[in-house]
């Protein structure tokens, strides 16, 4: 049986298409459309798991939502790939580190970002001025400083070496894409961070990144609204 990819345009699912790709591995891929008004999953891909998010992959009987349980699970199919640093490698806690602060610190932030976005859009007009000026504070006062201490540690770890846990690839690297490409567009990596533009080109330039961007067809791998 093979695995199947159920890849939601414009999402992090694509990081999955990328993972595969890098490993050579023999899957295939299923593309949604966003719905056109909401910009949400459409109804047959929120049917796929209980989350009704994206990335999904099924396998078999199995439904898998959630980029990190995705991500382990295909590398414990492949248990020597380099992709995961084992646990006496020296790029180790690095990998950790990056691996789990893609998620656990600054996906919520962007989450937080696209909500005040949504928010300011839908307010009434004589509403939007208060609205930004409390989502302004937010952000100038808990978001940014989180986010920009992220990217300069990004900053510091990119100028030692030449990915983010080491001088090869790593799942870290893979799942960071959508943050890193988000983080440009939004602003927050900018010329002041010459090791993450580097890090970005170097990504554009990945033989299996290239591959993915061609599975799925799309110009960018980010929701940009
Ligand atoms: N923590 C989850 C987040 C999933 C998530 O929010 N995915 C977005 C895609 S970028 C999504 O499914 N958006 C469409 C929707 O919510 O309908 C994961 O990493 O899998």
């Amino acid at each position: 049986m093979t695995l199947t990819v159920h890849h939601l345009e414009y999402s992090q699912s694509f990081r999955i298409l990328w993972l595969l790709e890098a490993l050579s591995a023999d899957y295939d891929v299923k593309v949604y459309e966003r719905d056109p008004k909401s910009r949400l999953a459409p109804a047959d891909y929120k049917a796929l798991s209980p989350l009704g998010t994206a990335p999904v992959i099924t396998d078999g009987d199995l439904a898998l939502a959630e980029t990190n349980a995705i991500v382990d699970y295909i590398l414990d199919k492949h248990p020597k790939s380099k992709l995961r640093p084992t646990a006496n490698a020296s790029n180790r806690t690095n990998y950790l580190f990056w691996f789990h602060a893609a998620q656990g610190s600054m996906m919520p932030i962007m989450l937080f970002g696209a909500v005040f976005g949504a928010i300011e859009k839908s307010v009434p007009f004589f509403l939007k001025g208060l609205i930004r000026k409390i989502t302004g504070q937010v952000k100038a006062g808990f978001l940014n400083p989180r986010m920009n201490a992220l990217i300069d540690k990004a900053e510091a770890d990119l100028g030692t070496s030449k990915w983010l846990a080491g001088d090869e690839l790593t799942a870290a690297d893979i799942v960071m894409s959508y943050n890193m490409e988000s983080s440009h567009n939004a602003g927050y990596i900018t010329d002041a961070h010459p090791n993450c533009l580097r890090w970005l080109e170097q990504m554009h330039a990945n033989a299996a990144f290239k591959a993915a961007m061609m599975k799925d067809g799309r110009e960018t791998m980010v929701f940009t609204g």
